[in-house]
């Protein structure tokens, strides 16, 4: 079994990380000018070709890619590899219709896992541990990445994926589960559950979680280490650049590092797209520089982030970033899922409402609720309360189906929701998430 505590390049100086990212950027810059169109068409127009980037000093003059990008090209566009060659995708929400879907080799997926199985290492797990991830399996990336961490570390791996709170709890108590993968508000609820059942923090086995996919606060961080007895670690990561594991905590919690040896990371400035000095609060780029299939360049996340060097007590040298405090976009993450409004927009447009909705958010005891009000068509007026509930119930199912989430659809009269005179304020987000 390999060892994930991969001291060579965790602890790698400044100067040797530099020259690896100098090199696989070179490298990585000529893979997509040669057999993605659509790149080489970007960075033409931006008058950039594979012979201006000879090293990181140069990534600034790369065109940035964003989510419209991944739309554009959607699905085989930014592909690098012959189809042939790909073994998995992975899917996440798109701002519109369509989703992202990312191409693995099988070379990818070793080096995505081989992130996860870093963080799993990092957070203290070993071939002893019961490794048990309840993040949603599928189309979504969390599930397979800690799965395929977990085997790599040679952790017994429990494939739970997410719901079904009671089997959750019954395999943690009876297979002794040691690590916890989920999202954050899925571990403050297995902690609420598992109170409600008469346990005590010290009844399970559990001594470390691995939470990611949504944004969480040091006070709930802090809540689920009490009601799990553990220590709680963050996981970032995003569909684009494989999923979980691009960046992970260590014991000193605070930030998570990123595996600079296969992303390079900058901070920009949303509006003007400048890159601004380490320290300062910004949009976070990522640069993928050992993906084959799906390598994006510059690729725009939208989280707003700050990225700091400072000396870590765990003695890695990756660089930190922050927890993200927000994003550049109106993108929510509701129970884990991406949502953007526009998504919404369709739905109830294709159905034949009018635009005019309001999306309410709120967290309560720890789970996130989604309610939707929508206004009722003139027309709508003389139906019977049967009638509406049923509209309802449809509306429900057509937003499932598009998110994967339910919400609870509320049919209002025409005119209660409130206008606005300048831009309609759709999303009225009640959590307080940092
Ligand atoms: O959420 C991948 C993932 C799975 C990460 C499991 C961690 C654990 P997407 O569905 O593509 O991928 O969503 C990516 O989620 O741009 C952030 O806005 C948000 N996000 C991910 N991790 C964190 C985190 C996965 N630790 C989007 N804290 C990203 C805050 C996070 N936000």
């Amino acid at each position: 079994m390999e060892n994930y505590w991969n001291k060579e390049i965790e602890c790698m100086s400044r100067e040797d990380m530099k020259k690896l990212q100098d090199e696989r950027l070179v490298a990585q810059v000529k893979h997509v000018w040669d057999n993605v169109p659509y790149y080489r068409k970007k960075m033409e127009e931006k008058g950039v070709t594979p012979d201006d980037i000879k090293s990181t000093d140069d990534l600034y003059k790369l065109p940035f890619l964003s989510k419209a990008d991944l739309r554009d090209a959607y699905p085989y566009g930014l592909l690098a590899k012959p189809l042939s060659e790909c073994v998995r995708i992975q899917s996440t929400s798109g701002t519109t219709g369509r989703r992202v879907v990312a191409f693995y080799t099988q070379h990818d997926i070793d080096l995505w896992e081989d992130c996860c199985a870093r963080a799993i290492t990092a957070a203290g797990g070993t071939k002893d541990d019961v490794c048990q991830v309840c993040y949603g399996y599928g189309l979504f990336t969390g599930g397979p990445g800690l799965n395929g961490g977990s085997h790599k570390v040679g952790c017994l791996t429990l494939p739970m994926s997410s719901g079904n709170t009671e089997r959750q709890i019954q395999f943690m108590m009876d297979l002794k589960s040691t690590i916890l993968c989920c999202t954050p508000s899925y571990a403050a609820y297995i902690g609420e559950a598992l109170k409600e059942m008469g346990y005590k923090p010290e009844d399970n086995c559990l001594k470390a979680g691995i939470f990611g996919a949504e944004p969480w606060t040091e006070e709930m961080r802090r809540e689920i280490e009490k009601s799990l007895g553990i220590k709680a670690y963050d996981i970032y990561g995003l569909t684009e650049t494989s999923g979980p594991g691009v960046a992970f905590e260590c014991s000193e919690q605070t930030g998570m590092h990123i595996n600079e040896d296969n992303f390079i990371a900058e901070i920009i400035d949303p509006d003007t797209g400048e890159v601004l000095p380490e320290g300062s609060k910004g949009e976070l780029v990522f640069t993928s520089i050992t993906k084959e299939a799906f390598p994006l360049l510059r690729y725009r996340t939208r989280d707003i982030c700050v990225l700091s060097r400072k000396k870590c007590s765990c003695g890695r040298t990756l660089i930190k970033m922050a927890k993200p405090m927000g994003r550049s976009d109106d993108m929510l993450i509701i129970r884990g899922v991406n949502v953007f409004p526009s998504q919404i927009e369709t739905v109830l447009i294709a159905q034949g409402y009018p635009p005019n909705y309001q999306i309410e958010i709120d967290r309560v005891k720890n789970t996130d609720t989604f309610d939707i009000y929508v206004e009722m068509t003139d027309e709508m007026l003389s139906d019977t309360v049967k009638d509406i509930q049923t509209k309802e119930a449809e509306l429900v199912g057509a937003i499932k189906t598009i998110l994967g989430i339910n919400p609870k659809v509320h049919l209002v009269s025409p005119k209660t929701i409130a206008r606005s005179e300048g831009k309609a304020v759709r999303v009225i987000d009640k959590r307080k998430l940092v």
